[in-house]
């Protein structure tokens, strides 16, 4: 089975779906938005996004499912906020291959405009490897991403390299702490130390904070005493079809 013929069938037959991890506020319990990712269901289940995304990102195929991810998320985010009467965020992966030329700019202005949603609606999550993989231009990208009114979330915070320099030169929003700290905070002094660090960088630089991987009650609890502003994780809410997401909107946490 070949991957890149079975993603440009999936492409072109419309089998690609969104869903959506809802993230909230840990105090309040209140509902902020939710986070898009991709899925591609097969015989038994779906394909990992682990594996057919680095196949979209080396064949080109990238641009069409990052275009199409954008478009079916800001349309059903705009859906679900005009039913709840709340403009809920919406963030989306963006891998750093779409960095590499400007078609992110127009898929990212023609999803807004589409869709009817505010650009500050939207966010962008984006890994320290469109800066490690000195892709030119990225850097301009960004900033036009953000003259939009789009904000930009760095994801899987504290993971592989330090990205303290990316986020003091490029604009930034939320830093999002890697699952792996907030996994390891309740048993691990170590963990618990570089998450309430974090904390008190993000603060510093006037940034969002977003715990992702929260799984136990105890994790949620700590976040909440540590001033996380946004917790996401299955111990709060899976990721859901829109269907279900619309359900879950109604419930409080
Ligand atoms: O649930 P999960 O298996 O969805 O995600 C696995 C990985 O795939 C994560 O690193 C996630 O960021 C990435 N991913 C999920 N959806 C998308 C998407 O729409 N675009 C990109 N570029 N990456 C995605
Ligand atoms: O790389 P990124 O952070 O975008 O990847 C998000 C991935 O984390 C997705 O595969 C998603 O399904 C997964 N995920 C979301 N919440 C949890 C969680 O509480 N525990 C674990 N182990 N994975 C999670
Ligand atoms: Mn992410
Ligand atoms: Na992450």
């Amino acid at each position: 089975f070949d991957l890149e013929q079975g993603l440009r069938k999936a492409l072109i037959d419309s089998e690609l779906q969104v869903y959506y991890q809802p993230f909230y506020a840990p105090g309040s319990g209140e509902l902020v938005g939710a986070e898009a990712l991709v899925r591609w269901p097969d015989k038994t289940g779906f394909v990992s996004p682990a594996d057919f995304i680095p196949v979209a990102e080396s064949t080109g195929q990238i641009r069409a499912l990052g275009a199409l991810v954008l478009k079916r998320a800001c349309c059903d985010t705009r859906l679900l906020s005009e039913q709840l009467g709340k403009k809920l965020v919406i963030a989306v992966n963006v891998s750093p291959v779409q960095f590499a030329s400007n078609d992110i700019i127009a898929d990212l202005q023609e999803a807004i405009n589409i869709s009817g949603i505010d650009a500050t609606q939207v966010v962008l999550e984006i890994t320290e490897g469109v800066f490690i993989g000195q892709i030119a231009g990225a850097a301009r990208l960004l900033e036009e991403v953000v003259a939009m009114g789009v904000r930009l979330s760095m994801d899987d915070f504290g993971q592989g390299y330090s990205s303290l320099s990316y986020l003091r030169m490029h604009p930034f929003s939320f830093l999002k702490i890697d699952k792996l700290f907030i996994q390891g905070m309740v048993q691990s002094p170590q963990d618990y130390a570089l998450v309430q660090a974090s904390v008190a960088m993000a603060q510093a630089l006037q940034l969002g904070i977003v715990a992702e991987g929260v799984e136990t009650r105890e994790q949620l609890e700590m976040l909440e005493s540590l001033s996380v502003d946004y917790a996401q994780g299955f111990y709060l809410a899976r990721p859901m079809a829109f269907d279900e997401y619309q359900k879950v909107a109604n419930i409080k946490h």
